[in-house]
């Protein structure tokens, strides 16, 4: 059954496919995200799983144990990831997860595994956090961290709030949806959750092993840096006259660069919006997002303050105004250490896709569903897939068959484990 990794992959590859750069669009609730989790609901029907789908499109196939479910709390194992991308995004960041996690299940059926707990199969809606800006927006949600009464009136880069994209997708109706559930998805019976992702790094690469776990994830966040300035003409408007908020803002950007190498941490500028955007025109503002990473919460703290303080020395010269709001941001997350054990004794013993040490365990400087359900308190662990490239949300984004399907096998180990 090893075709079944590959059939399903082919199927999910023209979904959102971009035909000039080969990168991946599939905001969440438009077209293609939707055709993908209509595609993850024929699976699921395929495989006689019973397919829940909550208000918001979050999806999870459900593997029943015989008889119904045990009833006992936190029975369920749950795994799974998320089939949205950011904008031209690679192939494998989320749907690597889904379709392991399906195969994982086939595996299962052929070893002839009985689950003596539910095993379901999730995908979260809205993960990268492209559309409304609120990353793992889905996991949030069905995890109470965020309401959906304050979510709703969020908005996309087109003005349409997140109530109108849930209008217009329909997710009650679609027959292809399985059992549609009027909230949220009820998390209570998950005792643990294992995401298995490909590796956005090279730590695989260069340990050589082809699979990995995680051992948390790097606190991070979003900043809103808005600039006000005063428009005038390109020409007329001496040097010496301007309030260019476009000034200031590149000074931001290079000290953002600055501030995140003399700290040995993370900091993007990788969206921008320049009003009103004129080629003989001085702008009137500007707003960057400032995505910034850091080894611990405190470090992430001063690299934000640093940069904003340079940002306003930089303001103050420039005649400008800034502004600086935290749009998001996520703590550090550990993931469960006796979770995570108990997975490395699984690659121990079987083996699969292991460096000479076992399986590596390495930190996410990443975010991921797996840490909202871990901060949330459901032991979670992560399984990493190598990535050879090392690139991700680009269409570089890469990982071997070979290392897919190694994935898949120590994906299926550690459920048999885990199920049993
Ligand atoms: O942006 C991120 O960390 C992600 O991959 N969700
Ligand atoms: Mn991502
Ligand atoms: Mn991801």
């Amino acid at each position: 059954m090893t075709d079944d990794f590959e059939a399903m992959w082919a199927d999910l590859a023209p979904l959102g496919r971009s035909a000039s750069t080969g990168g991946y669009f599939r905001q969440p609730w438009h077209a293609a995200e939707r055709e993908a989790r209509a595609w993850f609901a024929e699976q699921a029907a395929a495989r006689g799983l019973r397919l829940v789908t909550d208000a918001v499109g979050n999806q999870v196939a459900w593997w029943d144990v015989p008889g119904g479910s045990s009833g006992r709390p936190g029975d369920a194992v749950l795994t799974g990831s998320h089939l949205d991308s950011v904008l031209d995004g690679g192939a494998f960041d989320g749907p690597l997860g889904v379709v392991s996690a399906l195969a994982a299940v086939d595996r299962l059926r052929e070893r002839g595994v009985a689950p003596t707990r539910p095993l379901g199969v999730s995908v979260f809606v809205e993960e990268e956090g492209s559309r409304f800006g609120l990353a793992c927006l889905g996991s949030r949600l069905a995890t109470g961290e965020v309401a959906l009464e304050d979510a709703l009136a969020r908005r996309d880069r087109d003005g349409t709030s997140l109530e109108d994209a849930l209008a217009a997708a329909d997710l009650g109706g679609g027959s292809r949806d399985g059992q549609a559930v009027p909230g949220l998805l009820d998390l209570s019976g998950v005792g643990c959750f294992v995401e298995l992702h490909v590796e956005q790094g090279r730590h695989l690469v260069d340990t050589d092993a082809a699979v990995g776990l995680a051992s948390r994830i790097w606190p991070h966040g979003r900043y809103r840096f808005d600039v006000t300035g005063r428009a005038d003409h390109a020409g007329a408007t001496r040097m010496e006259d301007r309030h260019d908020p476009l000034l200031t803002f590149s000074m931001t950007a290079l000290a953002a660069n600055k501030q995140a190498r003399l700290a040995g941490q993370r900091a993007t500028f990788g969206r921008l919006d320049v009003a009103p955007n004129a080629t003989n025109a001085i702008p009137s503002r500007v707003t960057g997002w400032l995505d910034a990473r850091a080894d611990s919460d405190e470090a992430l703290a001063a690299l934000v303050e640093a940069i904003t303080a340079q940002a306003a020395a930089r303001a103050e010269r420039d005649g400008t105004a800034l502004s600086v709001t935290p749009e998001s941001v996520s703590q550090a997350v550990a993931f469960d250490a006796d979770l995570t054990a108990r997975l490395g004794r699984v690659g121990a013993r079987t083996g699969t896709g292991a460096g000479s040490g076992g399986w590596p365990v390495l930190p996410s400087l990443a975010g991921h569903d797996a840490g909202i359900l871990a901060a949330a308190g459901v032991p979670t662990a992560m399984m990493f897939v190598r990535n050879p490239t090392g690139v991700s949300h680009a269409p570089d984004e890469r990982a071997e068959t070979a290392d897919c399907l190694t994935g898949v096998e120590a994906l299926a180990d550690v459920l048999a484990e885990l199920v049993s």
